[in-house]
């Protein structure tokens, strides 16, 4: 379960009925009034998924957090809800993390999605200096992770991240490079009815919350 120090995959953590309610919030969020959308990155290049941040916006082009989407329509960040924030807290609480957060940025993943490999490290120093964790919640399609060091060239351990399944890491874990590879279609549980994977990563913007 403890993968590396400060980093935990937690299988199967979320029983079917909790995964399809939060299918179902996920969808009207998706499509709702301010709805997902693929954003354009620094260099210039589309990402690879559909997002939506909660609680507040990360801006791809400026990879900083605002309270509106100035990157692309202008519209707030929708509030986070309650119930996703009690289950990133409950999830970081089962490995001894203590963590208030205040963001979520939703991705949802076609068949073709996937996501570089990269560091989360758009949160204050003091959230990160302090490692508080990033929780990520998977849903859906199952996806190959990709979960290096803290350095780029460090060797990567490839995951298999499953409907269900929670990943947290902090601690010395909160900057390894991690990234999708792909996703693997038709592999979702039959009772969520869906194709494709949503992926819920909880963060703490600051350390005071
Ligand atoms: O989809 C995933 O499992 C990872 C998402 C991710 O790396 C991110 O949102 O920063």
């Amino acid at each position: 379960m403890e993968i590396a120090p400060g980093a935990f995959h937690l299988q199967r953590r979320l029983a079917m009925d909790a995964q399809r309610a939060l299918v179902e919030r996920c969808r009207e969020l998706v499509d709702g009034p301010v709805p997902a959308y693929v954003p354009t990155v620094r260099g210039g290049g589309k990402m690879h998924v559909r997002m939506l941040c909660l609680g507040r916006h990360w801006n791809g082009r400026t990879y900083k957090y605002e309270a509106v989407r100035a990157d692309f329509d202008g519209l707030p960040a929708p509030p986070l809800p309650a119930e996703f924030r009690a289950l990133a807290v409950e999830v970081a609480g089962s490995v001894g993390m203590p963590f208030e957060p205040d963001l979520c940025i939703l991705n949802y993943y076609g068949a073709d999605g996937r996501m570089g490999l990269h560091q989360d490290k758009d949160e204050t120093d003091g959230s990160i200096a302090a490692g508080l964790p990033v929780v990520s919640v998977s849903l859906g399609d199952t996806a190959r992770f990709l979960f290096g060091g803290t350095r780029r060239r460090d060797p990567i351990q490839p995951l298999t991240l499953e409907s269900g399944d929670a990943f947290v890491f902090g601690g010395p874990a909160r900057l390894r490079y991690h990234g999708v590879s792909r996703i693997v279609p038709g592999t979702a549980p039959p009772e969520l009815a869906m194709g494709g994977r949503f992926n819920l990563t909880f963060r703490q913007y600051d350390l005071e919350a």
